[in-house]
């Protein structure tokens, strides 16, 4: 899949390099550093060694609402952050563009599934593309990893660590459905660090089954789905005609463009369980401990109105619409920063306004950094966001030195490139 064009990044290597950022990683429950050595010990000497950075991408409907546009952008921070370390950065993105809530929108709205999943898709570019986020190097679809997803579910019906679920036979005659069988993840539960109760709470408002019968335990997760009428559906590695499960394509897809044992896989915490944790036991099962991501990171929910922003409540705010309102991205990018990462938060009409003030003051008072004040700028910069992603901070630093006013324009340079390279904000 195409993705949008990513912006430039200002170079900043002449001014030293930023240091190792120190994230939460919700699978240790604590801080981790995103050093070169945590993935492959090998190379811990290596500050240039890539890093691999996946982010569970959209489900192409209701695309980009300021929910979607948070996590986006706190991987973008990181993303910034990792090559101002002096670190390339392989970073790859899914799109969810055959499921059931997809289908079911398309259906709803009488439009093919696919001119809905290709129209959300080149909307969502373009609000990326506006928010300056760096575009994914490896983008891709699920329909265009149709091949490389269906082998990944035979390896795991052939090793015995999948089973087949008759079909009901009215719907799909003869034939079966695949899950995994977590009796036989010894690390299932470890991404979440959740119950058991905890998670049979959830797993059907988060797109499981723990209802159907036939399963060997309720939470286990569907792998492939055999056809139905009326639902697209796929041939591939000898497995009936059927299309995949949710978290079988971010197993797959991941490995696929960042090889096993990679460093982030990124997404909002809604995504924590089921999908992170079944994601990570899936590669497991294929390739072994220790294959998946080493840190998950998660952006809080962001909400409207005191309810968590989503597609199947309705209540979204959309970056199209503002932006066909004439609002300046980086405003809403601005928005976005100044909430951390970890903390949930409303997004409201008057933060957006203050935004925009902000943006205007750090517009006209750029002209006035000196050197200076633009090289303590950086270094402060740099400090708090290698500590875990502290945006808000950030932001206050920024406000510090463009309202001082005081200075004689010669670190204007430095200081616009500064606000760019790392928070991605174009002055
Ligand atoms: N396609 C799957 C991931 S493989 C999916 O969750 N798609 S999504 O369109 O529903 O969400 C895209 C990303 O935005 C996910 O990382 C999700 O966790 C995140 N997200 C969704 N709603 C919110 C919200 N209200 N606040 C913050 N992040 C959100
Ligand atoms: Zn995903």
């Amino acid at each position: 899949m195409r993705s949008w064009s990513s912006p430039a990044v200002p170079d900043l290597s002449d001014h030293g390099t930023g240091t190792p950022p120190r994230v939460y990683d919700s699978s240790r429950r604590g801080l981790a550093v995103l050093g070169p050595g945590l993935v492959d010990s090998a190379r811990a000497d290596d500050p240039h060694a890539p890093a691999g950075l996946y982010v569970c991408g959209i489900t192409p409907y209701d695309a980009t609402h300021m929910g979607h546009a948070a996590t986006y952008v706190t991987f973008d921070v990181l993303h910034r952050v990792l090559l101002d370390g002096g670190r390339p950065v392989r970073y790859a993105q899914n799109i969810t563009d055959v499921d059931d809530p997809l289908l079911e929108r398309a259906e709803r709205d009488g439009i093919d599934w696919r001119d809905l999943a290709a129209r959300e898709i080149a909307l969502f570019g373009d609000d990326m593309a506006a928010l300056r986020v760096i575009a994914p190097g490896g983008y891709c679809g699920v329909v265009e990893s149709m091949d490389s997803i269906a082998a990944g579910v035979r390896q795991l019906l052939d090793s015995g660590a999948a089973y087949e679920v008759p079909a009901d036979d009215a719907q799909a005659p003869g034939s079966a459905d695949v899950y995994l069988d977590l009796a036989r993840c010894p690390r299932f539960g470890e991404v979440s660090g959740w119950t058991r109760e905890q998670m049979l709470e959830v797993y059907a408002d988060r797109g499981g089954d723990p209802d159907r019968a036939g399963k060997r335990d309720p939470l286990d997760p569907l792998l492939w789905r055999a056809a139905r009428a009326g639902e697209p559906s796929w041939e591939a590695a000898g497995l009936p005609a059927g299309r995949p499960g949710w978290h079988i394509e971010c197993t797959c897809i991941a490995v696929d463009h960042l090889g096993t044992a990679f460093d982030v896989q990124g997404g909002g915490i809604d995504l924590v369980f089921p999908h992170h944790e079944m994601s990570g036991v899936q590669a497991e099962s294929l390739y072994g401990a220790g294959s998946f991501a080493r840190v998950y990171m998660h952006q809080e929910m962001v909400g409207l109105d005191g309810s968590k922003m989503s597609k199947s409540k309705g209540n979204l705010v959309l970056v199209s619409t503002l932006r066909a309102e004439g609002v300046d991205p980086m405003a809403i990018r601005l928005v976005l920063l100044d909430h951390h990462y970890r903390t949930p938060w409303d997004w409201t009409a008057d933060a957006l306004q203050s935004a925009q003030q902000r943006l205007a003051a750090w517009r006209a008072g750029v002209e006035t950094v000196s050197a200076d004040q633009a090289q303590r700028l950086l270094v402060d910069v740099r400090e708090l966001l290698s500590d875990d992603l502290d945006t808000p901070a950030a932001l206050a630093a920024v406000d510090a030195c463009m309202l001082a006013r005081d200075g004689d324009g010669s670190g204007a340079r430095l200081a616009r490139e500064t606000v760019d390279a790392l928070l991605g904000v174009e002055l």
